[in-house]
């Protein structure tokens, strides 16, 4: 279902003009409001007269994280306090949250958004939504919440956590949507399983589920423990919260991108140099509709393809494929660069490893250690010491292959690595600086 036809359906050419008026008054606006941008703006000696076209955008300079920071925590927003009704942050790994504020239109906005997110997968206001997104700071629980609202449909407001309770919860209340992140979805299941629940059998029909990068593999696991349609949601605090971009059940093939809310350009992350569609490299997000906190250019780290064929669900808007991880999640053990969806898609080709992991990496000498541990089935788990020895040799020697690192390979017990209700932590990096 499309939750708003005239806006999802729009014909290119209309489109694009919509996106360069939008895109005019944004800069306008940020110019006169926003110190950070006019001295950025005179500094590239653009004027926001000079936007003229939408390849003008390409003459205002990129945002990034830093610039956030540096101007922490309200220093970008664009209202007066007065005008702000609701504040998030997202935690960063390192120092400071990075703080987001939003107008009451600015809610409205993205009700509507994670309406038609919601829309996308099928869901009416006949649907019942459990909701076990964190609530909180984080956007994940509110956001989700006011769109199913919007929507019209049941939510049940979980939040992360009391995992034996959310069972209980999916069992009686009969929700035929979840909405988590996918390794917390993994992790319900098992959960599920070890109290004796056919997760099958739950009224559940469909996953939305995002906020951490998963992949196909991990996509069917989830399917076939719950019997549903998994699909990806993305989106990031700074630019709004989920809602950015989401898969249609229909074509269950990357990400629409609310592209009346939101400009999308792919750059090199090292040159910054605007990619041609369908090349790989780092999203950048221009919002178009927000009041409180517009981001011009802003630099996601989130690296993607732009998909442009025309989808069978007949919205026009351009598709993302699904997130391959993040220009700085990427790690480099002597020398070569890994992202940890490399190895993880190597282990879940692996017969018997189950989708739980830990990459340790660490220093010996001068020299970069990776290890990896990795749960197994319970079946391979009961094995004789010489397979699991073999296993463990085979899973090295595919990562050497395919990767081209060494790594140590460490099996463990099925259900020791710890798990989490938000997003998974699966890098350790235990490195001196
Ligand atoms: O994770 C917003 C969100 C909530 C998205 C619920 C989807 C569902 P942040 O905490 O600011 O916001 O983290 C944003 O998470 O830059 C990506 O690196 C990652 N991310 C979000 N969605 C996906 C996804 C929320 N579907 C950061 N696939 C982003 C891969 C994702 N990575």
């Amino acid at each position: 279902m499309i939750f708003n036809e005239e806006f999802e359906t729009l014909p290119r050419e209309a489109l694009a003009s919509l996106q360069l008026k939008r895109l005019k008054q944004v800069v306008e606006r940020v110019y006169h409001t926003v110190g950070f941008y006019r001295k950025k703006f005179d500094e590239a000696g653009v004027k926001p007269e000079d936007i003229r076209s939408l390849e003008d955008l390409g003459r205002l300079p990129f945002t990034t994280k830093q610039d956030l920071r540096d101007n922490y925590p309200f220093g970008l927003f664009s209202v007066p306090m007065s005008n702000i009704v609701r504040l998030h942050a997202s935690s960063g790994t390192t120092g400071k949250p990075t703080v987001v504020g939003y107008t009451r239109r600015d809610i409205e906005t993205w009700a509507e958004l994670m309406a038609r997110s919601l829309a996308a997968a099928g869901l009416t206001k006949n649907d019942i939504v459990h909701n076990a997104y964190g609530y909180g700071l984080f956007t994940g629980g509110l956001g989700v919440h006011y769109g199913a609202e919007r929507l019209g449909a049941s939510v049940i407001p979980m939040s992360g956590g009391n995992t034996k309770k959310q069972i209980l919860i999916l069992q009686d209340f009969g929700p035929t949507a979840i909405c988590c992140t996918p390794s917390y979805t993994l992790y319900l299941a098992e959960v599920g399983e070890e109290m004796g629940v056919d997760m099958r059998s739950l009224r559940l029909r469909v996953g939305i589920l995002g906020a951490e990068p998963w992949g196909e593999r991990m996509r069917k696991e989830i399917e076939s423990r719950l019997d549903i349609t998994a699909l990806d949601i993305y989106g990031l605090s700074e630019i709004m919260g989920p809602g950015v971009a989401m898969e249609c059940i229909e074509g269950k093939n990357g990400l629409h991108i609310f592209e009346d809310n939101f400009i999308v350009e792919v750059i090199d992350p090292s040159t910054g140099e605007v990619l041609p569609d369908g090349q790989a490299g780092e999203l950048v997000f221009t919002t178009l509709t927000k009041e409180a906190f517009p981001l011009v250019r802003y630099r996601t780290k989130d690296l993607s393809r732009l998909m442009r064929e025309v989808c069978r669900c007949g919205r026009t808007f351009v598709r993302m494929e699904r997130v391959m991880g993040r220009s700085d999640d990427m790690f480099i053990i002597r020398g070569v660069n890994v992202f940890p969806s490399q190895i993880e898609s190597v282990l879940m080709e692996i017969e018997g490893l189950e989708p739980h992991y830990m990459l340790i990496i660490d220093r010996e000498g001068a020299l970069d250690t990776l290890e990896i541990q990795v749960e197994v089935s319970e079946r391979i788990f009961s094995d004789e010491i010489r397979r699991l020895q073999n296993l463990e040799r085979r899973i090295a020697k595919d990562i050497k292959d395919y990767i081209g690192i060494t790594a140590k390979v460490k099996l463990v017990e099925p259900k020791t690595l710890q798990r989490t209700e938000g997003k998974a932590q699966r890098v350790v990096d235990k490195r001196p600086r």
